[in-house]
């Protein structure tokens, strides 16, 4: 029969010999030469024997077990030196850093313009009453655009704004005249989504209130802004239209070159404050006149970097945004 001291070290020097990675070392350590090891247990056998035996059968352990964390110790050195150094020429792995929606940028372009011609920012909130949204804008009890499926109630009078005018008000309520403010952020209408609608959009509203503001005071800031948005061959053109807190009123197209062609393109609203609206927020309006306007910000943003569809903006696809 076998000597099981000589068995148990053929067997250990085979497997340590197997071990090929520093995992396998670690294991093989935990076999052999652990607290709970085959070595251990082993050891544990020579109470076993007689008192004669005792003493050799230790001393034969003792070497063993020398021998076996000698050859341990070098595989393990061995092991450590053929990781290959590290190659400080190589290049680093670059992190994945995000980057601003183009419909942020579009907004932060769109204050800039506005910025360099005298507009300064206000901000007004997204959960409204139906005095700002409606009746200070003159937009009477029974008029279409206060339907319920125009609009998102909230209940209690309240509501999702549905277009950026309501700033406007809050601003003149706060504010004595002159005033020339923009104002860009969300309204919410249940618009069937589609190429260029969507339920939620963002829309940059205009306001100047001063002595002697004619239309064409309007019509120059928006003829600056679709230079600077669109380039220097951009023109405006204004198509008489009806806003109830305008008066008169114009729908504003903007000319720009898409894919090679001249093509005019709807961008919003405009028209002189309808005296109504200064009387609402206690402004006289024979010694005051102003204009206001209120643009789609997604058209504009689409129009810039020749975007096809408004839902793309919203549907996050990586591989869309990280164009811009
Ligand atoms: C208004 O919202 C008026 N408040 C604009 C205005 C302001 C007129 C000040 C006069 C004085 P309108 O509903 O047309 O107007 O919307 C203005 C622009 O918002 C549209 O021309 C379009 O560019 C954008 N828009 C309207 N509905 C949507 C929609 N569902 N999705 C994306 N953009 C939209």
């Amino acid at each position: 029969m076998a000597d099981p001291i000589d068995v148990l070290e053929q067997e250990a020097v085979a497997a340590l010999e197997a071990a090929g990675d520093p995992d396998a070392l670690e294991a093989w350590r935990i076999e052999f030469l652990g607290s709970k090891g085959r070595l251990k247990a082993m050891m544990s056998t020579m109470r076993d024997l007689g008192p004669e035996e005792r003493p050799v059968f230790g001393e034969r352990m003792n070497r063993v077990k020398e021998s076996l964390q000698a050859a341990f110790k070098q595989r393990s050195t061995a092991s450590a030196d053929a990781i290959p150094p590290m190659d400080v020429t190589e290049p680093g792995t670059t992190s994945d850093l995000g980057q601003r929606h183009v419909l942020t940028r579009t907004i932060d372009e769109v204050v800039d313009v506005f910025g360099r011609m005298g507009f300064s920012v206000e901000e007004g909130p997204e959960v409204e009453d139906e005095w700002h949204n409606f009746v200070a804008l003159n937009i009477p009890e029974h008029h279409p655009a206060r339907e319920p499926a125009e609009n998102f109630f909230l209940g209690n009078g309240n509501m999702l704004r549905s277009q950026t005018s309501t700033v406007q008000i809050r601003v003149m309520e706060h504010a004595p005249p002159p005033l020339k403010i923009i104002t860009c952020g969300r309204v919410y209408r249940p618009d069937t989504h589609d190429a260029t609608h969507y339920s939620m959009f963002h829309q940059v509203e205009g306001l100047c209130i001063d002595r002697n503001i004619t239309m064409i005071d309007l019509k120059t800031v928006l003829f600056q802004f679709a230079r600077a948005c669109f380039g220097p061959e951009a023109e405006v053109r204004m198509r008489p239209s009806f806003f109830p807190f305008t008066e008169p009123s114009a729908e504003v197209d903007m000319k720009m070159k898409i894919k090679g062609r001249w093509q005019w393109v709807e961008l919003g609203g405009c028209g002189m404050v309808d005296p109504n609206v200064l009387e609402a927020v206690n402004i006289d309006p024979e010694e005051w006149s102003g204009y206001a306007f209120g643009l789609g910000i997604e058209r504009i943003a689409m129009r810039r970097h020749g975007i096809a569809d408004i839902r793309w903006l919203y549907e996050n696809d990586e591989r869309f945004l990280r164009q811009f």
